[in-house]
């Protein structure tokens, strides 16, 4: 290879020869996933966690509803999973929601191992 670039470019320094990526075509990594989850509290109103699900979350009623009892009945349920940033961001919005209307609710995301 380089006798032959030598041959056309007689001032052909070896030392400035790139070379080339190995493994272009690797797939990349998926992103990093993170569950957001709802905690449950003794004041939140039932029909305000309902109401943030469908908002923020993009569930049916009956959905929403099923996912609010669930985290009423076992403490926590899992709302959507997201890459880092869009995880960050409902639960920084919900959370706001909540305070704005007075409401104790907590949402945290943790990484979804799976
Ligand atoms: N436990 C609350 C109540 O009885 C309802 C509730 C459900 C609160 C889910 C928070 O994430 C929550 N009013």
């Amino acid at each position: 290879m380089n006798d032959l670039i030598k041959k056309f470019i007689p001032d052909f320094d070896d030392n400035l020869l790139v070379l080339e990526k190995e493994t272009p075509n690797a797939t990349p990594a998926p992103p990093e996933k993170y569950r957001v989850l709802l905690l449950n509290d003794d004041f939140t109103p039932m029909d305000f966690v309902v109401d943030v699900l469908t908002h923020f979350f993009h569930h049916s009623e009956d959905i929403a509803y099923d996912i609010m009892m669930k985290v009423h009945l076992e403490g926590s349920a899992i709302c959507g999973v997201y890459t880092a940033e869009i995880a960050e961001s409902k639960v920084a919005q919900v959370t706001e929601y909540a305070r704005s209307h007075e409401h104790p609710l907590m949402c945290k995301l943790e990484k979804d191992e799976s």
